[in-house]
């Protein structure tokens, strides 16, 4: 038996199967959770719809995170069709594409800042809102998506290095406020993985192959590695873990120096 068996799980951020919510979704459905995923629009839908049913879900529903009615719409459905939540997965991110290119400063305006800030990091807040009536006396856990952005300056990662920053505050309140209720949440500051909205960061293939050459792990992180730590934290095997960010990043973020090419290194 897995180990989130009985457990019921909202998955919100599938895109494709590129996904990093694709990959916690495989990994959560593997140990034996039951899983709901929404879509942001029509569009998506075709892809997520699909997905959903090939992990045996017939649970999905619109959600856009920056409509509070489709949200609320959204968890009421999963009230009237589950009654409780035991996880929630966040893996939604955006910002305005000329936001992640070239300079911080120039490429910066009010409304990036507020885009980037209100669907990035404000969504956790807004979900987790939600989520909590249905969660209450259930051991829940929340887990989120980050980027080494949060804490250090990366090309072109610009005004979305500021959204994960609150993001992960976010985190740390949310922990502090619903601990009490038994409620856990966690995030995941995950390395680069080529996905759609990766393609919209200037320069990501360089982004790739630089991790490639100097992480300790010497590759990239894969949806299966992200997925794993996503559902052990979700997990009861995490049962002492709240507040935290876990790296997983085969080890990049602990470098301080690095030589790609030494002597008999292949
Ligand atoms: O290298 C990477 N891919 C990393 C991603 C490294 C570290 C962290 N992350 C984070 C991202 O910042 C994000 O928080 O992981 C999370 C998931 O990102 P992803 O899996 O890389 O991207 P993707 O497959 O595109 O899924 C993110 C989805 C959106 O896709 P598009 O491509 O349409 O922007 O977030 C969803 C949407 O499905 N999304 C929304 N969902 C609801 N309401 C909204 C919205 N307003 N906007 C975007």
């Amino acid at each position: 038996m897995g180990f989130l068996a009985g457990k019921r799980a909202l998955i919100v951020g599938v895109a494709t199967d590129r996904s990093i919510a694709w990959g916690i979704a495989q990994a959560m459905h593997r140990e034996g959770a039951e899983l709901a995923f929404t879509y942001l629009n029509d569009k998506m839908k075709e892809r997520v719809v699909p997905l959903a049913e090939s992990l045996g879900s017939r649970l999905t529903m619109p959600m856009d995170v920056t409509n509070d009615g489709e949200m609320d719409a959204g968890f009421d459905l999963l009230k009237r069709e589950w009654g409780h939540l035991d996880i929630l997965v966040h893996s939604v991110a955006f910002a305005p594409r000329e936001a992640l290119a070239g300079s911080f400063v120039e490429s910066t305006t009010r409304d990036s800042f507020r885009t980037a800030h209100e669907i990035s990091s404000y969504s956790f807040t807004a979900l987790a809102k939600r989520a909590l009536p249905l969660m209450e006396g259930r051991d829940g856990a929340m887990v989120t998506l980050s980027y080494l952005g949060a804490v250090r300056s990366i090309p072109s990662y610009n005004v979305m290095g500021l959204a994960k920053a609150s993001l992960e505050a976010n985190v740390r309140f949310l922990a502090a406020d619903l601990g009490p209720r038994g409620i856990r949440v966690n995030g995941i500051s995950a390395g680069p993985i080529k996905t759609l909205s990766a393609a919209g960061i200037s320069g990501f293939r360089k982004m790739l192959g630089h991790v490639a050459e100097v992480a300790p792990l010497r590759r990239n992180v894969t949806l299966e590695d992200v997925g794993n730590a996503a559902a052990f934290l979700c997990s009861h095997l995490a049962n002492g873990i709240t507040g935290e960010i876990l790296y997983v990043d085969a080890g990049f973020s602990t470098v301080g120096m690095s030589f790609p090419h030494e002597a008999g290194e292949g």
